[in-house]
């Protein structure tokens, strides 16, 4: 991926979570679009992610914060499928624990369920909101559960999901970012606006 967007180079990215923005500004930077938060584009909008699916949530903050700022705006929505909870707490992320007590919760859950059925996975949609154009991508990433949170290098449910080994806290920014859902589905994005500018 060596070709540059050129036709809009900042972006504001849709989110209140840190570790989302660090993310999506390493993996972005380097293609040429600089990330912005919505607080530095002067909104600070946390709308009611009432919607029964990712792309539907990430619809409602993209246009949110676009309504606000009106420039190009992207936002996610982004969570774990977890096989043996019949894909919870998916969407429900946010709801479905108290902030930093995720693991624990699903960890307890998941107790008595054997290594062959702990199958899950990240999932990510970004949808893009500019006033003319709006669309959705998405990007997953499959692994399973642990047994006990490892590694200290993440956030959210990355301490017990395992993918390749190794737990998204043990692995460096950047062999997340490689792997991770969110990661694919922002070079997702990038690919859909390098066409769209052509
Ligand atoms: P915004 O809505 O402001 O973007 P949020 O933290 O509420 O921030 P989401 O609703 O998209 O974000 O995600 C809900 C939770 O899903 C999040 O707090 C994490 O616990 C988990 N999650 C999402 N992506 C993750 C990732 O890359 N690594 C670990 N956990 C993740």
């Amino acid at each position: 991926m060596e070709r540059k967007v050129t036709m809009m180079n900042k972006m504001v990215f849709a989110t209140n979570n840190e570790n989302k923005l660090r993310e999506a500004g390493e993996i972005l930077s380097p293609l040429g679009i600089k990330v912005i938060s919505q607080r530095e584009a002067g909104a600070n909008c946390d709308p009611e992610e009432n919607g029964s699916n990712f792309a539907e949530n990430a619809l409602i903050k993209a246009r949110a914060v676009y309504e606000r700022v009106k420039m190009p705006v992207f936002a996610d929505d982004s969570g774990l499928c977890v096989d043996a909870l019949g894909g919870r707490p998916g969407v429900y992320s946010a709801r479905y624990a108290a902030k930093g007590q995720e693991c624990g919760k699903l960890l307890a859950e998941m107790q008595d369920v054997p290594e062959e059925k702990r199958g899950a996975a990240f999932e990510c949609v970004i949808a893009y909101v500019d006033g003319e154009t709006e669309f959705t991508v998405s990007g997953r990433c499959q692994g399973s559960i642990g047994y006990e949170e490892r590694g200290a290098n993440g956030f959210g449910y990355d301490p017990i999901f395992i993918c390749g080994g190794r737990t998204m806290a043990e692995m460096t920014s950047e062999e997340k970012n490689e792997l991770s859902h969110r990661g694919a589905a922002l070079r997702e994005l990038y690919m859909r606006l390098e066409k769209k500018g052509e």
